[in-house]
């Protein structure tokens, strides 16, 4: 069986980006694929974050993976933090990173773009989530389009291991994306793609009023300044939204109500608020249930662990005896 490896970052709540370009995938997968879905905490701290709060972040991401669906007695679902094996790999691969590509990288530049002072654990981050997917020798990647720079450096990485020290009998092999339809949603300001860290997301876990509350000053047709103005739904951000929350007689009135100027944007946003209040309540509930068992969820997680543990050493075992390593056996 193929098996699919990908991760998550506890650097906020998880959105309908996420969900819509990742996750979701990661649950019907889940049904054919071998299936480890990692909530990275490593990542996380690339970043400057608060001490206090990883934890529960980290928890919480781990709730909405479970309340979204993923069923860890199918798929191992874990904490990178508690699978040493990341890190001692990730130092591994470091020996043949190439360190031009990895100043290359987009989301580099974009997450340097404001700093004074860059950690090297941001130019690093591509070596890491080559560990991560390579550990368990992952052949498919479920990721968003922002990933797939980082996929093909995990191919390169991959590449350039098996020629050093596997030649004759390549050892990891070159993981492909898997990609949705919803490889990319852009945010509520209908500019950059949706991201935690730019505060332009709808919540996995939002309330009903957190999401009328997020959507009604949300952008949408830039040319559509009056309600009388007839809107063009192709370069609206929240026609997109209703392509994916609405049902196709709603999506298909929101088309003829927003060309004819039969309504205004906010009658649109109410209808799209309606659909995603609908669509993400059942999620919703099932977080809430999760978030009153605290020590259930880190109990999933500590045996997902163990789970991925029993993968992740034998990887490195192979690894250190290919490159030479005293006692690697
Ligand atoms: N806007 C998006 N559209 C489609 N897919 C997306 N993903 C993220 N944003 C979108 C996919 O979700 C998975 C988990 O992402 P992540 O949290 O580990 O990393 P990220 O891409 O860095 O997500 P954010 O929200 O943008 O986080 P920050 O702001 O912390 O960097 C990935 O498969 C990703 O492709």
């Amino acid at each position: 069986m193929d098996r699919i490896f990908s991760g998550v970052q506890p650097t906020g709540d998880l959105h309908i980006g996420n969900w819509l370009g990742a996750v979701r995938n990661w649950v019907a997968l889940q049904e054919r694929y071998d299936t480890i879905i990692c909530v990275v905490d490593l990542h996380a701290v690339t970043i400057p974050y608060e001490v206090a709060t990883l934890e529960v972040r980290t928890r919480d991401v781990a709730i909405g993976l479970m309340a979204a669906g993923i069923d860890p007695e199918r798929a191992i679902l874990f904490v990178q933090s508690a699978v040493p094996e990341h890190a001692e790999l990730n130092w591994l691969f470091t020996s043949v990173a190439p360190l031009g590509e990895l100043e290359r990288m987009t989301q580099f530049k974009d997450k340097t773009e404001k700093l004074e002072s860059i950690p090297a654990g941001l130019l690093c981050y591509p070596i890491l989530q080559a560990a991560d997917i390579l550990l368990y020798l992952a052949n498919k990647v479920p990721v968003g389009e922002d990933q797939l720079q980082h996929l093909e450096f995990t191919r390169e990485i991959s590449r350039r291991w098996n020629a050093a020290y596997a030649p004759d009998a390549p050892y990891f092999p070159e993981p492909q994306a898997l990609l949705t339809p919803a490889k990319r949603i852009v945010g509520l300001d209908g500019k950059a793609k949706m991201s935690k860290s730019l505060g332009n997301t709808v919540g996995l876990l939002d309330s009903p009023d957190e999401i009328w509350a997020k959507l009604r000053p949300a952008a949408t047709d830039p040319a559509r300044v009056t309600k009388k103005d007839p809107g063009n739904p192709e370069i609206c951000n929240l026609f997109e939204l209703h392509r994916h929350f609405s049902s196709p007689e709603t999506i298909a009135e929101v088309d003829v109500k927003c060309r004819t100027a039969g309504w205004g944007c906010l009658d649109c946003k109410r209808r799209l608020a309606d659909a995603m209040i609908e669509t993400l309540a059942p999620i919703r509930e099932r977080a809430t249930e999760l978030k009153r068992d605290s020590a259930g969820v880190d109990a999933v997680l500590a045996r997902g662990a163990e789970r991925a543990r029993a993968i992740a050493t034998k990887t490195l075992s192979e690894t250190k005896r290919r490159m030479g390593f005293h006692g690697a056996r």
